[in-house]
């Protein structure tokens, strides 16, 4: 079973994640486990102070590293008494390196992950170099802490587990596995506000159905994602299709 340990002052947001869809049914079914740590739990002060002003100057206040560290000193011991023994450490943080499938499929590979979600400024550097094994964002916005981003790292990887899908949602056949984007889904009714479903999708030929979708698929990567086609080689059958929509586009 994964374990996922989280440092962070908000564990209620946590709830979102533990309590609904696919991520809540997976830890039902104990494909998971989720701790959280609160770092203000383990302040030294009698105020439980987890954050002071910025060494230098500047607005904001950074995450005093005693707290943090010793937050994740008991996610640590915790992993280790569930069989983990060298859990790999997160810290959550718009500096970090980019979330993407394949970094998502690396972490689904782990035994246990201990994540640090900051808020203010930032923790203190020292305690990065310190503990951390990798820093992580989830893209080039801006969030109020790394709750969210945590959440999303969580849920990601949960898809990833064996069983935590149903036969209708398996993640092969996600967007991103195969490198392009989905194509169009209608359901009933078949004339919406005066708008007709594709007639192709209601004709009962499975092979020009799959056709349709991956032109579809195609084109749109080509539209909307042309930095996705670029990491992608096209099939001659796969570059027939995207010039057929290049055409009827026109
Ligand atoms: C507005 C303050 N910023 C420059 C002075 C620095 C800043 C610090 C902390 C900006 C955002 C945050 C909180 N964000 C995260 O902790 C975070 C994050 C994100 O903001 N975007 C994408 N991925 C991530 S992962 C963690």
């Amino acid at each position: 079973m994964l374990q996922f340990d989280v440092v962070t002052l908000f564990p209620a947001m946590f709830d979102a994640v533990t309590g609904s869809g696919v991520t809540g049914r997976a830890r039902e079914r104990r494909l998971y486990e989720l701790v959280l740590w609160n770092p203000r739990d383990f302040a030294t002060n009698s105020y439980r102070t987890i954050d002071d002003r910025p060494y230098g100057g500047g607005p904001g206040m950074v995450m005093m590293p005693e707290p943090l560290e010793k937050a994740l000193g008991a996610a640590r011991q915790r992993q280790k008494s569930s069989g983990v023994s060298k859990p790999r450490v997160l810290h959550l943080t718009p500096q970090g390196r980019l979330l993407d499938n394949q970094l998502v499929r690396e972490l689904a590979g782990e035994q246990g992950l201990v994540m640090l979600a900051g808020r203010y400024e930032g923790i203190d550097e020292r305690l990065v170099g310190r503990v951390v094994d990798d820093e992580v964002s989830i893209g080039d916005y801006v969030l109020s802490g790394g709750e969210l981003a945590a959440m999303v790292v969580i849920d990601c990887v949960v898809r990833q587990l064996p069983g935590a899908l149903g036969d209708a949602e398996s993640a092969v056949q996600d967007s991103f596995a195969n490198g392009l984007l989905d194509h169009p889904h209608y359901t009933r009714p078949e004339l919406y506000d005066g708008a007709a479903v594709p007639s192709v999708l209601l004709s009962g030929n499975h092979a020009d159905v799959a056709r349709w979708r991956l032109k579809q698929s195609l084109g749109r990567t080509w539209c909307r994602r042309p930095d996705l086609l670029a990491k992608r080689n096209l099939s001659a059958a796969e570059s027939s299709l995207l010039e057929e929509f290049k055409r009827e586009a026109e």
